[in-house]
């Protein structure tokens, strides 16, 4: 892998206009290479996991990127996860390239240009590419388009942790770990979302695993790579390809637009609201194709 080359594609696509994107005209749709989105609260431990699972997942003949979509992650600020893992670990892994970019610059808890940054890993050939995103609620839905596999991130002790998630955040995943197992409070969140799963997913007939884990030791981190491997054996039957790139691209369409018309309304502020909302709307949408 050439990391190099590959980490100055990601910033170059990173910092790409609206037009540039467009002017790439790149299918960012189904490909080959398996999309896993990790989301949860900051402090569950998805850095922590993700570390685990990449290490336990990567290998010569399958190579795994990460993107870390999280101004909290520790990734950013160079020793990676607590006190066990170190960034090191993974930075010496051949065949693992990880890149933590900032959210700041996208409004639904992504950052821009995603599509584009998951179709250049795919380019590079990397089997698995996997997103960690901060869990702030509009993330997740952000997220859910993008990947094959939502995983689901929680830990136990936080009181009311599942009843006082967003509806819907839950039933969105397809895959649900409690981490921090070594904590007390883990059965209690366990068998909650075991309820939770038992109602079915996002996917009509596919019922999302619950899985333990403690990412600080590593224990638990086989069943939820079980757990992957399950959700991808089940979706290789049952997902719609044409749907899912449908999907993806009206995501790609819409945050291309919203981009664009925030540039517009930035650029023609203040005099422009002087008139009327309705002229005002058919001066950017006649503005939006220039
Ligand atoms: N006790 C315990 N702590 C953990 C575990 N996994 C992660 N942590 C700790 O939780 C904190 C947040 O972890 P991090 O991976 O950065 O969480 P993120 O914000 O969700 O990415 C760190 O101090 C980790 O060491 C675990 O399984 N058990
Ligand atoms: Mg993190």
């Amino acid at each position: 892998m050439n990391r190099r080359a590959i980490a100055q594609g990601l910033t170059k696509t990173l910092n790409a206009s609206v037009n540039e994107v467009l002017a790439s005209s790149q299918q960012c749709t189904d490909s080959s290479a398996l999309r896993l989105g990790i989301t949860g609260a900051p402090g569950v431990g998805k850095s922590s996991m993700i570390a685990r699972l990449a290490a336990y997942r990567a290998n010569k003949d399958k190579q795994l990127s990460i993107l870390a979509i999280d101004p909290s992650s520790p990734l950013s600020g160079g020793s990676l996860l607590g006190d066990r893992i170190r960034m090191a670990d993974l930075v010496d892994n051949p065949d693992i390239y990880i890149r933590s970019l900032p959210s700041r610059s996208a409004n639904d808890g992504l950052c821009n240009n995603v599509p584009a940054l998951i179709k250049l890993l795919e380019d590079a050939d990397f089997s698995e590419i996997i997103l960690e995103t901060v869990g702030v609620g509009q993330a997740e839905y952000a997220i859910r388009n993008q990947v094959d596999i939502v995983i689901l991130v929680m830990q136990p002790g936080s009181g009311d942790t599942v009843q006082s998630m967003k509806a819907g955040v839950v039933e969105m995943a397809d895959i649900l770990v409690v981490n921090k197992d070594d904590m007390a409070g883990a059965d209690i969140i366990y068998a909650e979302l075991g309820e939770i799963a038992a109602r079915g997913g996002r996917l009509e007939g596919w019922y999302p695993k619950v899985v333990r884990m403690c990412a600080r030791d590593g224990k638990g981190i086989d069943k939820l790579s079980e757990a992957i491997d399950q959700a991808v054996a089940w979706q290789a039957q049952h997902r719609d390809v044409e749907l899912i790139n449908a999907q993806r691209k009206r995501y790609q369409l819409q945050s291309l637009l919203e981009r664009r018309v925030d540039e517009l309304l930035n650029a023609a502020e203040p005099q422009l609201l002087s008139d009327s909302v309705a002229d005002c709307f058919s001066h950017i949408a006649g503005a939006i194709k220039d």
